[in-house]
């Protein structure tokens, strides 16, 4: 059976498990990450090297980490979850990049000091700049889902929409006064109206 090391509080484990619902594929996850169980050890450094979740293990063997590689991984070895037609999967790939490489990197700070409360992230100015950053980042998204597409890729659900729900849940649960995304937004409820995306993109979990 698939294998899932991560704890489900990291939004990286959750794509993987969202995209594995969608398969309808059966997992098992073992608890890993911080506070819960310190991934840089001998045991978990073996499989992802980086010490970070999510660490994935499938029925045959392969070992891989780097979220959105698993995520590619599944969708080409289950024949699903990306676009077929050549155009769409291209979109699909340019979100799920953006959403690693420009859409991420931003809100690190405003997490930990708003959600996450973690100690030494109390700079005013900092939380600002990088609240600043994660709305530009999000007004891109607000732009291109005011187009009208029912998902960022086109017609049909892919790994795009998995990556991008999670952020925008990330986005809308981290208590600041966020700029109102009606599309952005109306997105979001879209997506979770799928029972996995309900799942995994529950309440109380940033
Ligand atoms: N680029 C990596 C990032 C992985 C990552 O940042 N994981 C975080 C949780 S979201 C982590 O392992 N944090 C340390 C810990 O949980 O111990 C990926 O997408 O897989």
């Amino acid at each position: 059976m698939v294998r899932v090391l991560g704890r489900v509080t990291s939004i990286n484990v959750r794509k993987v498990l969202w995209a594995l619902e969608e398969l309808d594929e059966s997992y098992d996850r073992e608890d890993w990450g911080l506070p819960i169980r310190d991934p840089k050890v001998p045991e978990f450094l073996a499989l992802n090297p980086n010490g970070q979740v999510p660490a994935f293990i499938d029925d045959d063997g392969l070992v891989l980490w780097e979220s959105n590689a698993v995520l590619l991984y599944l969708a080409k070895s289950r024949s699903a979850l990306m676009p077929v037609d050549n155009h769409a999967h291209a979109r699909a790939l340019q979100w799920l990049i953006w959403q690693a490489t420009e859409l991420n990197p931003p809100w690190g700070y405003a997490l930990n000091a708003l959600a996450r409360k973690t100690p030494g992230y109390d700079d005013p100015a900092k939380i600002a700049e990088s609240i600043a950053r994660w709305t530009d980042r999000m007004e891109i998204l607000e732009a291109e889902l005011a187009k009208g597409n029912t998902f960022i890729a086109g017609d049909s659900f892919s790994l795009a929409d998995i990556v991008l729900g999670l952020s925008i849940h990330r986005w809308l649960r981290t208590p600041f006064e966020g700029k109102p995304l009606p599309a952005v937004e109306a997105y979001y409820a879209r997506l979770r109206q799928r029972p996995a995306g309900a799942r995994w993109m529950p309440d109380d979990i940033v």
